[in-house]
């Protein structure tokens, strides 16, 4: 077995709290050796993990990761969240009792690590010296070297963050096992894998998968599940799975800031990571602030609302992504940028990695391309068109190598927030835009947030999976309190910001085209919006919110047919009314939703009846 101490010593790791929690995981898990890990080590562990064939080489420093073949995503049904008190039970949360959970997964990592390395990685998820601190700092152990060097690009990492805390306890006790991916029963009744956040006890036990959202637990579980749990405990922040931008407006020299809730591959990084469309890049400029996740709170000296990314990184979906939809993503994962790949297509030869998308078709000469199971793409059967890279295939780099970001993404006091959005996939009934002015009826219209069911076959026809301001996965208390935490907080500031709905997926029923263009586009949408908050456009008052009339909007060089644009300009009074009673039973499950939320509901519904078709 490992001394701990010395190697905890020899890091300078002096935090007493810290120190105990590492001896108490290394008994549990019987681990060969410890080592303390600090983003200064990346070299040195990315050396280590090529020798051990972790990673190969994708070019001039760049690298390729290849997972177990059923360890490619998160696992919602897999994930718990663990407290003392049944209350938080929530609709979505999985709750379980901590007094549970905790017996069960200590049983699993018992012994877990003998003959291993335990990593021990102090980490901090927010710029340094933010009114957030408090909440920010977690120390991860874990037993995967490519977990490491996951974490050193997605959070700040070092000693440094958890030597001088002010209260030495503060801090998110964060173990990951992966354990042997191969006997874990991935899908079986004998399922062994278990991802658990005990929130009341900060503390954080996944065993079973080294996959981004399940294995890097600064970002989901502690950025997502655990802040949103404490920024509501405290009364005093939001931790949504937001992405964040900055609008910059050359002409006016006002600068805007919106964010934005999508559910998870509904488009987060794509918009923030967006180029001005050509027609208006001249006046306007996107900046990145953020991609998946932002903390909110109201500024008492300002009263605005404040937000802030907590990540130091982009683990962001490959498919799709080429120069023409997000040149800004292709260069934030250039040659020198450290940049990791996971289960896209690689050759090993050329070093080159390829995904759906990256170019219309795939290379043309296959000799030496392997698949993202690692298979030659050369030995396939004639008409095998399974895809070369995993649909959630993922690059990882660091937000300072996003062409586009913001001048100020490091600085500590976040940013006033303008705007904020909720969006999902919906092939009909929404708009391209929605406006909306009122609290209650932006909190109501987050709570309704829906993407399509994926299979048909297990939704109603027209229904949505219903995803709460996109944080259905990662919700860790019950609806009914969030709804609340969110009229408290957003209530609290003396500008609020506006809100809006907004769909880049409306499809022709006919042929299925996407009716709208998208991508570097939907700043268009966005700059109406802004607008429309400075009093600069008045829009159309619809039952749903305020639309853009076609002269607001500047569409400038955009190719879209009439057709489309009176489609998404546009409300289908049907659909939209058989939707609000499809509202009605999913805001029904919510226990203590409070009175604001169903009252917005019965406003927008009793407009709805009264509206003409
Ligand atoms: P997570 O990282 O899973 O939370 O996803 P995300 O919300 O950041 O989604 P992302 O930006 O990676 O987009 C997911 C998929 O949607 C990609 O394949 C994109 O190409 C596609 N997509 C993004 N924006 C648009 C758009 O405006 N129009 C269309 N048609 N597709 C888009
Ligand atoms: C998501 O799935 O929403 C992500 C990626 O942002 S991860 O949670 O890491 O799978
Ligand atoms: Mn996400």
């Amino acid at each position: 077995m490992a001394d701990p101490d010395k190697a905890m010593d020899s890091a300078g790791l002096t935090n007493p709290r810290v120190r105990e929690y590492v001896r108490h995981w290394a008994e549990i898990t019987g681990a060969d050796r410890i080592e303390v890990v600090s983003a200064a080590d990346d070299a040195r562990l990315v050396a280590e993990a090529l020798d051990a064939g972790e990673l190969e080489p994708a070019g001039e420093g760049r690298y390729y990761s290849r997972s177990y073949h059923k360890d490619t995503a998160r696992s919602e049904e897999r994930t718990i969240v663990a407290t003392n008190d049944p209350a938080d039970a929530g609709q979505y949360n999985n709750w379980r009792p901590a007094s549970e959970m905790k017996p069960l997964l200590e049983g699993k990592m018992r012994g877990a690590l003998v003959g291993k390395t335990m990593y021990v990685i102090p980490y901090l998820m927010a710029p340094p010296g933010s009114p957030l601190d408090q909440f920010a700092t977690g120390v991860e152990l874990t037993d995967t070297r490519t977990v490491v060097l996951h974490m050193i690009r997605m959070a700040r990492v070092g000693v440094e963050f958890v030597n001088d805390l002010a209260d030495p306890d503060s801090f998110v006790r964060a173990v990951h096992v992966t354990g042997e991916l191969e006997s874990l029963g991935h899908g079986t009744p004998d399922d062994q894998r278990y991802f658990v956040t005990c929130a009341d006890e900060r503390t954080i036990l996944h065993f079973g998968s080294s996959y981004g959202g399940n294995a890097l637990l600064g970002k989901i579980a502690h950025g997502l599940r655990q802040a949103a749990y404490d920024g509501w405990a405290s009364r005093s922040f939001l931790g949504e799975q937001f992405m964040l931008i900055g609008i910059e407006d050359r002409q006016t020299g006002r600068t805007y800031h919106v964010a934005g809730g999508f559910p998870s591959a509904s488009g987060k990084t794509n918009l923030a990571m967006m180029q001005a469309p050509d027609a208006l890049g001249d006046r306007y400029h996107v900046t990145f602030y953020g991609d998946d996740i932002a903390w909110l709170w109201v500024d008492p000296d300002s009263g605005r609302v404040l937000a802030l990314n907590p990540e130091y990184g982009v683990f962001g979906v490959a498919k799709d992504t080429n120069e023409a939809t997000n040149p800004n993503a292709l260069h934030s994962v250039d040659p020198g940028t450290g940049a990791i790949f996971t289960n896209v297509a690689y050759n090993p030869a050329t070093q080159e990695v390829w995904w759906e998308g990256k170019t219309p078709e795939p290379p043309a000469d296959v000799t030496g391309w392997l698949d993202w199971k690692g298979h030659a793409i050369a030995d396939r059967e004639p008409g095998d068109d399974a895809p070369w890279a995993h649909p959630n295939s993922r690059f990882t780099t660091t937000l300072a190598n996003v062409p586009n970001v913001a001048g100020d993404f490091d600085d500590p006091k976040g940013v006033p927030v303008d705007a904020i959005i909720f969006g999902g996939r919906t092939r009909d009934r929404e708009p391209l835009v929605r406006a909306i002015t009122d609290l209650a009826e932006g909190v109501y219209d987050g709570l309704t947030l829906g993407a399509e069911a994926t299979f048909a076959a297990e939704g109603v026809d027209g229904q949505l999976r219903y995803d709460p301001m996109s944080m259905r996965p990662f919700m860790s208390y019950a609806e009914g309190e969030y709804a609340a935490h969110w009229l408290r907080i957003i209530g609290a500031a003396t500008e609020q910001p506006i809100f809006a709905h907004v769909n880049w997926f409306q499809r022709d029923p006919d042929d299925g085209h996407f009716r709208w263009p998208g991508y570097r586009e939907n700043l268009r949408p966005l700059l109406w919006l802004l607008q429309l908050k400075n009093g600069e456009v008045t829009g159309r008052e619809t039952a749903v919110g305020i639309l853009p009339t076609e002269e607001e909007l500047d569409l400038t060089g955009v190719e879209i047919s009439r057709a489309d644009l009176d489609a998404i300009l546009s409300i289908d009074v049907d659909r939209w009314r058989q939707e609000m009673g499809f509202r009605e039973e999913h805001l029904k499950q919510f226990h203590g939703l409070p009175d604001e939320i169903w009252e917005a509901h019965r406003r927008v519904a009793a407009a709805l009846e009264a509206a003409d078709q």
